[in-house]
């Protein structure tokens, strides 16, 4: 977190204090963003490798699959919320997050933090056999069946069977999961121009090792990822709202707080 170090917000600075000037300052911003990725997901991508044999059995899929719909959405809702909460502790460690006021911080979670969790699937994901990383053994779309909501799940899968294709290294995931997340786009944010600041400042990062990696045709299809990841999720809140209303309270008095506060 050296450059929140280098730069401390005050309301009188240059708005642009963040915007990395020279080439140490990038490198920096992009090594501090690599670490809080490197640290806050919970597998390598080596170990999700070797974890590729462990596949669900036929059994295992049909206990799954007889779960009742308020049973297996509680499941899911549960390991989403720890997904997340990886994602916050990310989140806190961009150099300059922690300087936007809590409100701002907040709204860029609300939206950003399931995105973020579509953006990190594709490491948990085995273009091989179309299965992904859930409960400890790698799951197919049938695994999923009992939540009855089909079309978000085969839209999930597809985004990280598109995601997978770009073969992004994991410095490319953190910075793009950055970039993902610190959007002056969403909804209620207090200081746009706070918010802005460090965006330009992420962006710079990304397009930067890009440019070194002679890659910067990827940063228009990241784009494109952008609009698809903001559809999942408004299909996501959707269904949750959906469930909560057959499911009351299920969704009230189960789901867990950090679940119901970001998505709710
Ligand atoms: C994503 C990357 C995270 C680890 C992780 C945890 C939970 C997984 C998630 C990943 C991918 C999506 C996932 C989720 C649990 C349920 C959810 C498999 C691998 C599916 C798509 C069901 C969504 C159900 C909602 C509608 C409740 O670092």
């Amino acid at each position: 977190h050296d450059l929140v170090a280098i730069h401390p917000y005050s309301p009188l600075e240059d708005p642009y204090s963040l915007y990395p000037h020279s080439l140490r300052n990038v490198d920096e911003l992009c090594a501090s963003i690599v670490r809080s990725h490197r640290e806050t997901t919970q597998y390598r991508v080596e170990e999700l490798q070797a974890l590729r044999w462990k596949v669900l059995s036929r059994e295992e899929i049909q206990v799954y699959q007889s779960k009742s719909v308020d049973e297996m959405w509680q499941h899911c809702a549960n390991r989403l919320t720890d997904a997340v909460q990886y994602v916050v502790e990310f989140a806190k460690h961009i150099p300059g997050f922690r300087m936007l006021s809590q409100n701002d911080q907040i709204a860029l979670l609300k939206t950003g933090s399931m995105e973020v969790v579509l953006v990190r699937m594709c490491r948990y994901f085995n273009t091989e056999n179309n299965t992904v990383f859930f409960d400890g053994k790698f799951a197919g779309v049938e695994v999923f069946k009992s939540l009855a909501c089909g079309d978000l799940i085969s839209a999930v899968f597809d985004f990280a069977h598109d995601m997978c294709a770009l073969k992004l290294t994991e410095q490319q995931i953190a910075l793009f999961s950055a970039l993902v997340l610190i959007n002056t786009e969403r909804p209620c944010l207090e200081d746009r121009s706070r918010v802005q600041r460090v965006q330009r400042s992420v962006e710079f990062g990304l397009t930067h090792i890009l440019h070194r990696e002679n890659q910067e045709s990827l940063m228009h299809k990241l784009y494109q990822r952008m609009a698809v990841l903001r559809s999942l999720c408004s299909l996501h809140m959707e269904k949750l709202r959906w469930f909560s209303q057959r499911y009351p309270l299920t969704a009230h008095s189960l789901f867990p707080p950090l679940y119901k506060e970001l998505f709710a």
